[in-house]
């Protein structure tokens, strides 16, 4: 698979960038585990953010990657990081990278967009992108429109660049499906929450393995930025003012450092506990690398 051939690695998945989550220290432990570990840039100052880059130096001498929240205002100086740092893989979210992507090609940056809908997949490979991540719906944080079954066929019959699949997959199965509907790698996020490695506070950790399908919700849809959640008092406040109404500007103040109180505080009651569709089928926090190795089993047994 793309992601096998092209970086080397032992399993066909990209950790996604799960902001606060996806410090250097965790993005390093996948790589080494042999996946591909992305920091992710989200609610990190510059500086910070170049520290985490670093740190993944430090180690490991494995391939590592960087995403890029492209919502946060000082996404500019970020790519110019990606650069300096000599980072060899970039993907990016929650917006257009096109601006960037000649700067990065020419340092010789591997480029991976996330996309949620197949217009946005063509416009990232005519711009120069290695590969494109799509990402449907069922994913967790911010998301599109598009459910992962109907954008990765969409988007392979348009572009000719490899297609990552990401949403919804967390089993062998899925990974397989994914694959028949044209997918050439798997993006995964809820199920690296779910890993003793992953720094989030062991209470969200906890959540993620006993809630269920009915525990999960989008949030954001009324005032434009829908962000899928674990349900809590947080999103129940929240949605009452979004019908009620309320600009983002109100909003903002339940979602504000909302995800820090979370994933730092282990705040399960305000915090904002992004996780995906997945979330009902995941029930035991395992090794990073067992995780891993289960969940290629599975696809593999299915494959052969
Ligand atoms: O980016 C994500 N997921 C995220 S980012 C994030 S941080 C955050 N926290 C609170 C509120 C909002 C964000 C949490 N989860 N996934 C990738 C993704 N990218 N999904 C959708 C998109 C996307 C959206 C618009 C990609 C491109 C795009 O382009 C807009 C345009 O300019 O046409």
């Amino acid at each position: 698979m793309y992601l096998q051939e092209k970086l080397g690695l032992k399993y066909p998945f990209i950790q996604g960038g799960m902001a606060r989550v996806a410090t250097g220290e965790f993005a390093a432990a996948v790589s080494e585990a042999g996946a591909l570990g992305i920091i992710a840039s989200g609610g990190l100052s510059t500086e910070d953010f170049r520290n985490e880059v670093r740190k993944a130096k430090d180690l490991t001498s494995k391939p590592f990657g960087v995403n890029l929240m492209l919502l946060q205002p000082n996404s500019d100086e970020m790519a110019e990081i990606v650069v300096e740092e000599g980072v060899k893989v970039v993907t990016t979210g929650a917006g257009n990278p096109s601006k960037y992507i000649e700067m990065w090609k020419e340092a010789g940056v591997i480029v991976i967009p996330v996309v949620a809908n197949p217009s946005m997949g063509v416009r990232m490979e005519k711009k120069g992108a290695d590969a494109l991540i799509a990402e449907g719906m069922e994913a967790g944080g911010h998301i599109g429109k598009m459910t992962t079954m109907t954008l990765i066929p969409q988007i392979t019959e348009k572009v000719s660049i490899p297609v990552i699949a990401a949403g919804g997959i967390a089993s062998g199965k899925q990974m397989y499906a994914a694959e028949i509907l044209g997918a050439e790698g798997f993006q995964l996020g809820t199920a690296f929450l779910a890993t003793e490695e992953c720094p989030i506070h062991p209470d969200y950790k906890d959540k993620i393995i006993k809630s269920n399908d009915s525990q999960i919700t989008v949030i954001g849809e009324i005032a434009g930025l829908p962000n899928r959640v674990i349900k809590n008092q947080m999103t129940i406040d929240y949605t009452k003012r979004e019908k009620e109404g309320a600009g983002m500007e109100e909003l903002e103040k339940y979602t504000i450092g909302a995800l820090a109180r979370a994933v730092y505080e282990g705040d399960i009651t305000n915090g904002s506990m992004m996780a995906g569709l997945v979330v009902g089928q995941i029930n035991e926090i395992k090794p990073l690398e067992k995780m891993m190795a289960d969940l290629y089993s599975e696809y593999l047994e299915l494959k052969n």
